[in-house]
């Protein structure tokens, strides 16, 4: 078997006005579909971020590379790609190849799942309204009312907030809502990403033990390696983070400093799902827990993320997903259906999942239409406030 052709297919896809404390999603989220093709006719999936993250020329030595070679050469691939977004998303879909040729699943690739069905957290945001089915979301309650959604439709028992958006003793008191409404029972999560001062998030996670209000972690509350200690040094919750440590190579600083207590994983930035695997292992080394950050993604990322999540023994929390905003799949056959907040594992072989081709037109034409060039949530949220300005930390 050797690899005769990659393409990359930037798609735009309609996602709602999602807030965050760097401004709010604009009308479409950008991503690539990456194809490898075989002389043996097979065909292997992958999804990355859109062409303003991973752009063409990156696609193109990735071409270089892996056209004429065989898709188990993986590693081979990754040393000589160098970026861990590119090499995550060949690896993904080489993992795939080989899932298909041996008519084995990806997780089984990876030395066999320790679970059938992996638990996802419901990732609530608050937002705007619009022409979808969730509603506007600008005040605790509305939060609440949102998690009601979330929880009836899909079965979550783990809650994440995205915060950063209201001031802080208000998403403390939509954390209050929340657990009163949910009970003890109901894992809760809030992530203002970075956007708190030092002295704000130990105010905040002063307030929220106040109130009673144990979460399972607060993820990112302040910026770096050694604000993130600062607090860590003066709370008892735990902390997590998919800002500070991002690479190999904040691992050995953020142990040193104490910072962090669950490092959350993702293989479209550490370099694929074997990198998650090691991941995995690095943190229950240091007694770090290891869970799953999110970007918006579409349904082969999904899978890509039930295969590794159901691999990494020591992947407790539930792993975050922005599926659930996502109004129609890329994929054939029916969207993935959540169970008490748990997806099982496709039945493969490789991921498991084929591509609708209509739908991928239909997005592809849409990236064409240029409605979307690059992420930029601040420029959105300067179209609708124009005094706005994203300032770190804002509080
Ligand atoms: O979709 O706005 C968003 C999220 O804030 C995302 O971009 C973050 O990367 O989900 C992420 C996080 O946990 O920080
Ligand atoms: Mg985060």
């Amino acid at each position: 078997m050797r690899i005769t052709e990659l393409e990359a297919i930037p798609v735009a896809v309609p996602d709602p006005p999602l807030r965050n404390s760097w401004g709010v999603h604009a009308p479409y989220f950008l991503r690539t579909i990456v194809r490898l093709r075989t002389d043996d006719g097979l065909v292997g999936l992958s999804e990355t971020y859109g062409p303003d993250i991973v752009p063409p020329h990156l696609v193109d030595r990735a071409r270089e590379i892996v056209v004429g070679e065989h898709p188990a050469n993986m590693q081979r691939f990754a040393l000589r790609l160098r970026s861990p977004a590119i090499a995550g998303a060949i690896e993904v879909a080489c993992l795939d190849l080989e899932g298909r040729a041996t008519n084995r699943r990806v997780c089984d690739l990876l030395g066999g799942p320790v679970r059938d069905r992996v638990a996802f957290s419901a990732y609530l945001f608050f937002k705007y309204g619009a022409d979808d089915p969730w509603g506007e979301v600008g005040a605790p309650e509305q939060m609440v009312a949102l998690a009601e959604q979330f929880t009836e439709r899909f079965g979550f028992t783990t809650l994440k907030v995205k915060g950063g958006v209201l001031p802080p003793l208000e998403e403390v008191e939509t954390m209050r809502l929340l657990r009163r409404r949910f009970g003890p029972d109901c894992a809760l999560r809030l992530d203002p990403n970075a956007v708190w001062s030092v002295e704000t998030s130990l105010r905040v996670a002063h307030e929220l033990e106040r109130a009673g209000v144990w979460l399972e972690y607060l993820e990112d509350p302040t910026a770096g390696i050694a604000g993130m200690a600062r607090v860590r040094d003066r709370i008892t919750m735990p902390l997590a983070t998919n800002m500070c440590v991002t690479g190999w190579e904040d691992i050995a600083p953020a142990v040193e400093a104490r910072a962090v207590d669950v490092v959350l994983s993702d293989h479209h930035t550490w370099g694929g799902l074997r990198a998650c695997q090691e991941l995995g292992r690095v943190c229950a080394t240091f007694h770090l827990g290891v869970g799953m950050h999110s970007n918006n993604h579409l349904g082969i990322s999904m899978a890509a993320m039930i295969h590794v999540a159901s691999v990494v023994p020591t992947m407790i929390p539930a792993a975050d997903t922005h599926y659930p905003w996502l109004a129609e799949d890329v994929l054939a056959g029916d969207s993935f259906q959540f169970d008490r907040g748990t997806v099982t594992i496709p039945a493969g072989p490789g991921l498991g999942v084929t591509l609708d081709e209509d739908r991928v037109a239909t997005y592809h034409e849409a990236f064409l239409r240029g409605a979307v060039r690059r992420r930029d949530d601040t420029a959105e949220l300067i179209k609708r406030d124009p005094t706005w300005l994203p300032i770190t930390p804002r509080w």
